[in-house]
This record gives structure tokens, sequence and C-alpha cells, in this order.
């Protein structure tokens, strides 16, 4: 009987062999859709669909705008394989949990993980609809002694002192910055920092400006503990934050200035189809490389 929080090597083997099995493809890129950004697997050609319920072992998620299944197929020519929707830590499940699907498209056969989130902007440059590259992270559920990799380490996955510089992959940084060029979007394009809290409860004012004095440009409660497993297990990763709210960094007593997830999720909506098409162009030109 499996652990309902381990996953040893071989179960997630098990759930990488039926994932490879039911749809006869060895996926080679990794999708991880947003809050809101579900859409990115709805681009996916010849889509074979798992949900999470019918997977053996598999987690099932809980968040309102996450469909709950994988869809595996091809995009711009390459396999694919994407999870709509995705599990945090604030839906009750460890770390090493919410992150686990990243180790079976490993065993799957994938080599980049595109992991995407909606986040809010600190950064007082971003606009609401920006799209902020990630470039590095504050791990906060790290600080507090929280970590995907806990516990036995199988050097199957990695090694057991994993580092994490050079997480977010230069190249696929740049040619996205370039692809939103030739989308004439740059302007609503930046790079930046990303940190994850635990949530689900949204930041208060001094939470914020402290992420700000660290550095942080954007903040959500997802999408760092999936870094960690993608790298430790030597994926390439590239990732990045849509801007769906704007997070004060001064007290105001304007009620249209609190985050909530209605609006996190229309402004998604909105801005899906420029996120899919990064996207799209991305995996483009990794597949012609
Ligand atoms: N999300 C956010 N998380 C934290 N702070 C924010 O301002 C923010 N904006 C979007 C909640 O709406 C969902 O969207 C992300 C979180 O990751 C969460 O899953």
């Amino acid at each position: 009987v499996l652990n309902e929080d381990t996953y040893p090597y071989e179960v997630i083997e098990e759930i990488a062999d039926f994932i490879t099995k039911g749809s006869g493809m060895r996926p080679r890129i990794g999708i991880i859709c947003g809050s809101g950004l579900g859409s990115l697997a709805d681009m996916i050609q010849d889509p074979k669909i798992f949900e999470y319920e019918k997977i053996p072992n598999f987690p099932v998620s809980t968040v309102e705008g996450h469909a709950g299944r994988l869809v595996v197929g091809t995009l711009e020519g390459a396999t694919v394989m994407a999870m709509q929707g995705r599990f945090h830590f604030y839906e009750g499940y460890p770390l090493a949990k919410c992150s686990m699907p990243v180790r079976v498209m490993k065993l799957c056969g994938v080599e980049y993980l595109f992991a995407t989130n909606a986040a809010g902007g600190i950064n007082p440059r971003f606009a609401v609809g920006d799209i902020m590259l990630m470039h590095d992270h504050v791990n906060m559920l790290g600080f507090a002694g929280n970590s995907p990799l806990q516990g036995p380490n199988d050097p199957r996955f990695g090694p057991r002192f994993p580092a994490l510089v050079n997480s977010y992959n230069k190249d696929l940084i740049n040619k996205a910055i370039e692809i939103g060029k030739a989308m004439g979007i740059e302007s609503n394009i930046h790079v930046g920092v990303y940190s994850c809290l635990g949530g689900p409860n949204y930041e208060t004012i001094a939470e914020l400006k402290a992420l700000r004095m660290m550095g942080v440009d954007a903040v959500g409660m997802s999408t760092v503990h999936e870094v960690i497993t993608a790298r430790h297990c030597d994926m390439k990763v590239f990732a990045f934050s849509l801007i769906t709210n704007k997070c004060a960094t001064e007290y105001s007593d304007k009620k249209d200035e609190e985050a909530n997830h209605e609006e996190v999720m229309a402004v998604a909506k909105n801005r899906q189809k420029a996120c899919c098409e990064l996207v799209s162009r991305l995996i483009r030109e990794i597949h012609m490389a």
C-alpha cells in the first residue's frame, strides 16, 4: 500500500508507464498551466486526455480554475504533456506530492519544463496583464524549512544537495524576449524574481513590503517546488508569471487594491492568447533547433 505522501521511484515509473502506454507517446516538453491558463493545454493537437482521478496514485486538484487532467499530444510538432491543474501547498498536500507530477514527466521522457502561473506584481513597474519571465526565485517555504526534496534522496532522480543557481534556462529566457519583440509586446514583458508563499491567504502589506526589500518582483503560491523538483532531476526550466493583480505595498483604504481570485481568473482569461502564443512559439523554436 502506498503511503499517501511518499512516491517511491517504482510508483512514479508505474504512473509514467500508464501515460506513455496510454498515449503512445514519449513527450519531450512538459507544461504546467497556471490559474486561468488552462488554454495552454487546449492548443495541443490530437490530445490524449487523462483525468487525474483515473491516473493510478495521482492526486486530484481542488482549485477553481484548474481542470484536473493531463493532456498529451503534439504542439508545433513537438511532443508535449500538459498539466491542466496543478497542486498547491495550500490544498493540504505536502510539497513532494505537489511536485510529484514533475517526476512523472521526467520518467515519461520530458527534457523541458514550462511552468506558468498567475501572480501578484510587486515591482511597481509591472502592470496587470504583463508577463514576467522568471530568472530566479526566493523560496519562502524553503526559508521555513520545507522542501519537496525532504526525506530520503533517491539518486535515480538526482543528488542529495542539488545546486539551484542558473535554474532558469538563460537561452530560453533570451528566446522568449525575442519572441515578445516579434509579437510586439516587448513593453509588457519583464524579467524578474518570483517568490512562492504558502497561501491560501493573500499577503499583508507588511509582507509585500518585506518581499520587495528582498528583491522579489512577483508573488504567488506555486511553481517554486516544481522548479526545484525539475532541477533536481536535471530538466531544463522555463517559467513565467502572468501578472494578474498589482500588490499594494503602501497602506490605503481603497478596497479595489485587495487581491481576489475572480480578478486573477478574469485577467488570465483576457491574456491567455498572448501566453499561448509565447509558449507555442518557444516550443516551435525548441523543436526546430
Ligand atoms: N496568485 C497570487 N498569489 C499570491 N498573491 C497574489 O497577489 C496572487 N495573484 C495570483 C490565487 O488567486 C491563485 O493565483 C496566484 C496564486 O498562486 C493562487 O494559486
